[in-house]
């Protein structure tokens, strides 16, 4: 078994609902041991800033997983929860971001691991600190660290 870090997020219908069922299918998957989850959080847009706040959370696991078939399972929770992929950056019923497994270090077109932008996102650091402060994240630093040179105003406890 392995420790890896999935970030969630909702801005399309009850997000807390799609967040919470979220949660649950992970918690279900064979190989995936939900361990903690992160408070969810009300975090304003990021990237293209024109849509609706979203919820936000991260989720602590154990899996037997590979990260592609960690991956795999994610994108199966999203089409199961009604996900359709139509704008890059746009609105979603639910999003499911490998963010960290273990120290592993992933770059290939499909699957990079750690997450590309987690560093920069406050959504993402806010919520992963209150799990894991001294986590490190591969090549950037400490959460707590990369955290504190964040704008945060923008992510509020629900
Ligand atoms: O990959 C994350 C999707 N996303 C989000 C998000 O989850 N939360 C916030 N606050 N902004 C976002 N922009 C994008 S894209």
């Amino acid at each position: 078994m392995g420790k890896a870090y999935i970030g969630l997020g909702s801005n399309m219908g009850d997000k807390r609902a799609s967040i919470l069922a979220a949660l649950e299918l992970l918690g279900k998957t064979p190989g995936i041991a939900l361990l903690r989850t992160a408070p969810l959080y009300r975090t304003a847009p990021v990237g293209y800033t024109e849509q609706e706040w979203f919820v936000n959370t991260v989720a602590e696991i154990d899996t037997t997983l590979s990260p592609r078939e960690l991956l795999a399972a994610c994108l199966e929770i999203e089409r199961r929860l009604g996900r359709v992929r139509s704008m890059r950056w746009g609105p979603r019923v639910i999003d499911l971001d490998l963010l960290l497994y273990g120290e592993l270090v992933v770059d290939e077109p499909d699957l990079v691991v750690p997450h590309p932008r987690m560093h920069e996102r406050a959504f993402v650091l806010v919520p992963l600190a209150d799990l894991a402060p001294d986590l490190a994240v591969p090549g950037r630093g400490k959460v707590k660290d990369l955290l504190g040179s964040l704008d945060t105003s923008g992510v509020c406890p629900l």
